[in-house]
């Protein structure tokens, strides 16, 4: 059983549509012309890409004419259960949500099913065997995010090379998925080898704690390998703090391109960023209006997104939304 959509099933952006079943909601579909009304439960706002992820949800939410019902879970996910039972509670027309981690949802999700109140799975996706329990998932590919990292290694690494890597959240699908690709990346270069890999949350102050106990456990580091930038962010503090040059002595991949990423990136402390696009508000709206009213969506839309050189990065700069 399928238990992960995959690329393969997948359109980029809203292009293609397949059979998903029909929508409907428990609550005021919006196809009576009333206001649609939105449940979305957050991970969070551990860090600068949730932050723009949150924002676009919400101005673009407005922009829809789409009433929201917000919550910010604190990275927990019994706080984004009782969310989501709120929105049951409140006939919501439609569900929205970022799961914080893969596994644990088929309960609520079928009490949202029973409650004919679809789901919409955004940036994060779940580990499960019903796909029928969310009617699409829209988010990047987190995979294919882990081997650009990869592969902009095994390209400019030269001889043994010794990288340390920054988990994202234990269990999150952007963790566990940036990791398969860059592993099944630098595969072809037996001279890099991961010496230490440890969670640092998706936070800047877990970044910098874990980078800290690096610096004193490993006798050589080459390469940090970070999940996301703002734990890039923290291993720069880290790294200068023990008279190190981020970006020189040590080189620094990192996952987002938020500005402050892009930022560092710019100036020469991180050394490359694989692009994580976190403004799905438009998308996840003009979805949530396509499931209420019952039309067919794509099972998977995948995020349009690149990579950035520190080069490329000067330019970007200034037309960065965030
Ligand atoms: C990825 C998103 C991740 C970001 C982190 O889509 O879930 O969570 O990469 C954020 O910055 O905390």
């Amino acid at each position: 059983m399928l238990k992960k959509i995959t690329t393969v099933a997948s359109v980029v952006l809203l292009s293609a549509l397949t059979a998903c079943g029909s929508g409907g909601g428990g609550g005021d579909t919006g196809s009576s012309g009333g206001t649609i009304t939105m449940g979305f439960a957050q991970v969070g706002a551990e860090s600068g890409w949730r932050t723009a992820n949150t924002k676009s949800i919400q101005d673009e939410a407005k922009t829809a004419g789409i009433e929201l019902k917000f919550s910010d879970a604190q990275q927990k996910q019994e706080n984004q259960i009782k969310a989501i039972r709120s929105y049951i509670q409140q006939k919501v027309s439609v569900i929205a949500f970022s799961p914080v981690v893969e596994t644990g949802w088929d309960t609520v999700l079928l009490e949202a099913k029973r409650a004919n109140i679809p789901v919409i799975l955004t940036d994060r996706s779940i580990d499960s065997d019903d796909t029928s329990l969310y009617k699409t998932f829209l988010g990047s590919d987190f995979v294919e995010e882990g081997r650009k990292a990869g592969d902009w290694l095994v390209a400019n690494a030269s001889g043994p090379t010794s990288v340390v890597e920054l988990q994202g959240t234990t269990g999150a699908a952007p963790a566990i998925d940036r990791k398969t690709g860059f592993e099944e990346k630098i595969a072809a270069k037996p001279d890099i080898k991961v010496v230490a890999s440890q969670s640092g949350d998706f936070t800047r102050s877990g970044g910098k704690q874990v980078m800290e106990a690096f610096l004193k456990s490993q006798p050589k580091i080459d390469v940090v390998y970070a999940h996301n930038d703002d734990m890039g962010l923290g291993a720069i503090e880290a790294i200068k703090a023990a008279g190190k040059v981020p970006g020189k002595d040590i080189k620094i991949i990192t996952v987002d391109a938020v500005k402050d990423g892009m930022q560092a990136l710019a100036n020469g402390e991180i050394n490359f960023i694989v692009e994580c696009n976190p403004l799905l508000g438009k998308q996840l709206m003009d979805l949530a209006k396509k499931v209420v009213a019952g039309e067919q969506v794509p099972e998977r839309v995948v995020t349009v997104e690149g990579t950035f050189t520190q080069e490329q990065a000067k330019a970007a700069l200034p037309q960065r939304q965030y």
